[in-house]
């Protein structure tokens, strides 16, 4: 049976604050800061395992082999001769944000009638545009199955594609057909718009999708201007629901009448600004959050600490939830490591609707392997990273030896190689 199936990114042994992302403002305020890997990845197990107990389907992706020495040999580069920032860009453990590995349009929306995923190329930013080789190799295990899936190499450079955080599926139910929303931006502001209109447009038609069905929408420049450099910072859907920030969009009214026009059950809840303002869903990652669907059929909203502690944005939650809006329950996770890298609930997972028998195993979460991880990271995972440290050769080993240690235990020794 098709069903909505988080892939959430399992956080990597490297994870440091060394101010990589232009326009994302947590990981630039917080440069220089000391990181908690461990702390890191027991965060989103911890989410995991309670999306698990919600009786939701949850698989993981693999933390990339960092640093990536093959990369910067490449660069004629390495570790030991690589300057501090070309260093960092090779150790970053950035791939934990799921939501940027692909763009996945679920069988019932493609032409030839299976699922179809390309991976992201990620070419914005330097350290994750290193990222797509290995994201290609684990999609291609994970979705070996021909009958149900295909696997596209990334949209070839310079058109910039940032994956899932910048596409939106809304349908009657998850096994229906579904209307695409590819969210681009445009340069202009002070920051960069990573997702480019050509490559939202290639990517919709690798996939096969019905143009009657897709649509193409630009972020609005004050939402990037503010921080949202991925537009699931602004925006979530989730079946027949759209909840958005108003200002995330450049034609807001045109986007929501289009909607309608194809999918006339749409419920758009829009946060007014004078209720909430963007710098402070932003600041508290109201709309990254995972908006899924409960067994129950209720809708709920996975949410970061940070939401709880911005008082509009908790009370805004709180007014909806008391009412009679779609949203009925809140839940509230401790998802600091990665928030103070710009990476919230929902840019920690990938959805993939399938069923989950098609999928390759070895990704599908259960309790016991999550106990298993557990282990592993406390064990073996840094518990806490300077800047200073990405020079120690130390690190370097123990980083490399603690992801072997996983692919090990999960059964993934393919994956403890050198993509380049
Ligand atoms: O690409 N942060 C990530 C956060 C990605 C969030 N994903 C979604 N919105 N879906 C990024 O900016 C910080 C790395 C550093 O500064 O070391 C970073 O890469």
């Amino acid at each position: 049976m098709l069903t909505e199936i988080n892939f959430d990114g399992i956080v990597g042994p490297s994870h440091n604050y060394a101010g990589l992302s232009l326009g994302n403002l947590a990981s630039a305020r917080n440069f220089g800061k000391v990181s908690r890997p461990r702390d890191a990845a027991l965060q989103g197990l911890s989410k995991m395992r309670a999306n698990l107990e919600r009786g939701l389907a949850q698989g993981m992706f693999l933390p990339q082999r960092r640093p990536d020495e093959g990369w910067l040999h490449r660069l004629g580069a390495s570790l030991a001769e690589a300057g501090p920032a070309l260093r960092a860009n090779a150790l970053s453990a950035s791939s934990m944000w799921a939501a940027n590995a692909a763009t996945v349009s679920p069988a019932p929306d493609t032409a030839d009638g299976r699922c179809h995923l390309t991976a992201a190329n990620l070419v914005t930013m330097p350290h994750r545009s290193h990222e797509w080789r290995e994201t290609l190799c684990q999609l291609q295990l994970a979705f070996a199955d021909t009958a149900h899936f295909a696997v596209h190499a990334p949209v070839p450079p310079p058109f910039g594609d940032e994956g899932a955080a910048n596409h939106m599926r809304l349908c009657a139910d998850h096994a229906s057909p579904g209307v695409e929303v590819f969210v681009y931006g445009e340069a202009g502001g002070p920051f960069p718009a990573r997702q480019h209109r050509e490559a939202s447009a290639a990517v919709a038609r690798i996939h096969g999708l019905d143009p009657a069905r897709t649509m193409l929408a630009r972020q609005s420049g004050e939402a990037i201007a503010a921080g949202a450099f991925h537009n699931d910072v602004v925006a979530v859907a989730n079946e027949r629901v759209l909840f958005t920030h108003e200002q995330a969009f450049a034609d807001r009214e045109g986007l929501y009448a289009g909607l309608r026009d194809r999918l006339p059950e749409v419920e758009i809840v829009e946060v007014p600004a004078s209720a909430v303002s963007l710098a402070d869903a932003i600041a508290s990652y109201l709309f990254n959050a995972q908006l899924v669907t409960l067994p129950s059929g209720e809708m709920a909203l996975v949410l970061p600490g940070e939401a709880q502690e911005t008082p509009a944005v908790w009370a805004w939650l709180e007014a909806h939830v008391a009412g009679n809006g779609p949203i009925r329950h809140l839940f509230v996770h401790d998802l600091r490591e990665s928030m103070a890298n710009g990476g919230g609930p929902a840019c920690l997972r990938l959805r993939v609707v399938a069923d989950p028998a098609t999928v390759d195993p070895r990704f599908i979460a259960t309790p016991e392997k999550l106990d298993g991880i557990e282990a592993l990271v406390r064990a073996h995972w840094p518990e806490q990273i300077a800047v200073e440290d990405l020079a120690s050769p130390a690190l370097w080993r123990d980083c490399i030896a603690a992801r072997a240690a996983l692919c090990a235990r999960l059964d993934l020794r393919e994956l403890d190689r050198d993509f380049f």
